[in-house]
């Protein structure tokens, strides 16, 4: 059966990625961004293949927008299947001592509060149906700090606390909750990191081979196909020559 798949930040990197899996998988697909230009552009990209999709703008921070966007869904766009929570992003790589404080509070309201307001606003239909997937984009950044990470790793640390959290919440239902944590993905990430330093950000994925957003969405779809009594609690998916966030083995 056509499942309905909402996802986060779709708008570029593993989002897009899951987007484009989602569609092959033969889902339906709600795509969520800030970038209405290029939501459009994704949403003709899909039609001409021919996937049912819909595109909403909000911003994930801004809770009342995210609630007027879905309380406007179609009824027949309503019954959501997959929440995949990817929108987010690292701001900065300094010492915690000297993180900006703007950074810090937009990683923080994205990576956590954006994902929890989502998961607030999607989760309870879920329930009320007795069916659904939460898919929560981590990262091997939530596992361990690795040096100038600080803030970034506290958010992906709470991204999978509130995984656990949430899937305790609905043990007692079908509903299956997943933590995807990546390592080295090749995206815009980096970009956004160092602020449009496009220079120091392909650095970062130099003399490695990186995953690309394919290899989680890969994920993102198999977990969701898993046997009904199949639970994807957590995924951590590195590079080959990545052993932990900080330990990378460049040639
Ligand atoms: P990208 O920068 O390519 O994509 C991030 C996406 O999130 C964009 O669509 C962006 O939209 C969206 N986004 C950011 N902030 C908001 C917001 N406030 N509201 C709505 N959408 C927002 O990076 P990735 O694809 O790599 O990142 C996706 C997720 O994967 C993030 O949660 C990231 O932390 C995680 N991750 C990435 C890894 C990597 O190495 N790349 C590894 C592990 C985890 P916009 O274009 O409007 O900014
Ligand atoms: C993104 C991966 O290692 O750059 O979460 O933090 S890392």
């Amino acid at each position: 059966m056509k499942k309905i798949v909402l996802i986060t930040g779709a708008t570029s990197g593993i989002g897009y990625a899951c987007a484009m899996k989602f569609a092959e998988n033969g889902d339906k697909l709600i795509l969520t961004g800030r970038n209405e230009q290029r939501l459009s552009t994704i949403h003709q990209e899909l039609k001409a293949k021919g996937v049912e999709v819909l595109t909403l703008t909000f911003d994930v921070r801004d809770r009342d927008k995210a609630q007027l966007c879905l309380n406007e869904l179609p009824k027949e766009w309503q019954n959501i299947d997959v929440l995949v929570n990817n929108a987010g992003l690292a701001l900065g790589l300094e010492p915690e001592y000297e993180g900006r404080f703007e950074d810090w509070e937009t990683m923080i309201d994205t990576n956590i509060k954006g994902l929890l307001n989502m998961t607030r606003l999607v989760v309870p239909g879920m329930v009320a149906r007795n069916r659904g997937h939460i898919i929560n984009i981590g990262s091997v950044a939530g596992d361990a700090a690795y040096a100038g990470g600080n803030v970034y790793c506290a958010t992906k640390a709470a991204v999978k606390a509130l995984s656990d959290g949430l899937r305790i919440d609905v043990a007692n239902t079908p509903i299956r909750v997943t933590n995807l944590k990546p390592g080295l993905v090749e995206t815009n990430f980096s970009n956004t990191r160092f602020h449009g330093d496009n220079e120091r950000a392909a650095n970062v994925y130099k003399g490695i081979t990186p995953l690309t957003g394919d290899d989680i969405a890969d994920v993102a779809v198999y977990a969701t196909n898993a046997p009904a009594h199949v639970q994807i609690a957590e995924v951590l998916i590195l590079a080959t020559h990545q052993a932990s966030g900080s330990v990378i083995v460049r040639n």
